[in-house]
């Protein structure tokens, strides 16, 4: 039996086959959970429908996080589907175009970082806010999606840094309020992956390239590898661990430096 048997999951950000969110969701279907998505838009909920089918889900629904009449609609359904559920995936995140390439200084604006903090990271206090009541005494976890960007000064990701740095504090806060109400919340903070939030951000083949020759493990890291440890953490295997950011990036984040010919 998998270790995440008697898990009801609530899977938000599945955009394509690339998504972490897929990789997460095989992981949690392989483990034993069963699922539920909610899918951005008109234009994604046929794929997200057929993936869904593809691991035995029926349930899906619209959900624009942006909207909390929306977020409040999806908590209304569920209700009436499962009664409640014990764990809640937030794999979104989301700045204007213009304020992913160029300098931060150059490029950032009042409106792209009221959008990129409101998407990126408000988004998991409001889902969190709307899914307590069905949630809390299961011993439930709420995990969310991160980059090193939220502490590191990393090239063009500009203010989607400090959306992240943001939406880890969230973690924290999240984890010591709801920790006492038997929720768990954590963080990934997932090494470069080419999804759809990657394509055209320029110069990303660069960077895998780099990650690949440089991070300890000497390869990227894959949804599937997010999905494993997204898994872990989400099952009572990590009933001890709460408020705590997990790198799954191969170990990049700990190289103070690299020699060629090493
Ligand atoms: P993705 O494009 O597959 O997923 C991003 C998702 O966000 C999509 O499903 C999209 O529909 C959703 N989204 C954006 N705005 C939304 C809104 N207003 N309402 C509802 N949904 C919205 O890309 P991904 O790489 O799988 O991204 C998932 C998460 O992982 C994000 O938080 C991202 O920052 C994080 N992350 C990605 C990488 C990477 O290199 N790909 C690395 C670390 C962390
Ligand atoms: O969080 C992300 C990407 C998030 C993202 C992607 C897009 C592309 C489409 C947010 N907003 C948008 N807006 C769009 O219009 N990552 C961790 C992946 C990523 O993006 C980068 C990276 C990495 C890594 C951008 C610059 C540098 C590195």
């Amino acid at each position: 039996m998998g270790f995440m048997a008697g898990k009801r999951a609530l899977i938000v950000g599945l955009a394509s086959n690339r998504s972490i969110a897929w990789g997460i969701a095989q992981a949690f279907a392989r483990e034993g959970a069963e699922l539920a998505f909610t899918y951005q838009n008109d234009k994604l909920k046929s794929r997200v429908e057929e993936m869904a089918g593809e691991l035995g889900s029926k349930l899906t629904y619209p959900l624009d996080v942006g909207s909390d009449t929306e977020i409040d609609a999806v908590m209304q359904w569920l209700k009436k589907e499962w009664g409640g559920f014990e764990v809640l995936v937030h794999s979104v995140g989301f700045a204007p175009r213009d304020q992913l390439s160029g300098t931060y200084i150059e490029s950032v604006t009042r409106e792209g970082f009221k959008i990129a903090h409101d998407i990126s990271s408000y988004s998991l206090a409001a889902l969190a806010k709307a899914a307590l009541p069905l949630m809390e005494k299961r011993n439930s976890a709420i995990l969310t999606l991160t980059y090193l960007g939220a502490v590191r000064a990393v090239p063009n990701y500009n203010v989607m840094g400090l959306a992240k740095a943001s939406l880890e504090a969230n973690v924290r806060f999240l984890a010591a309020d709801l920790g006492p109400r038997g929720i768990r919340v954590n963080g990934i903070s997932a090494g470069a992956i080419k999804t759809l939030a990657a394509a055209g951000i320029s110069g990303f083949r660069k960077m895998l390239g780099h990650m690949e020759r440089v991070s300890p493990i000497r390869r990227n890291v894959t949804p599937e590898d997010v999905g494993n440890a997204a898994a872990f953490l989400c099952s009572d295997l990590a009933a001890g661990i709460a408020g705590e950011i997990l790198y799954v990036d191969g170990g990049y984040n700990i190289i103070g430096m690299y020699l060629e010919d090493s």
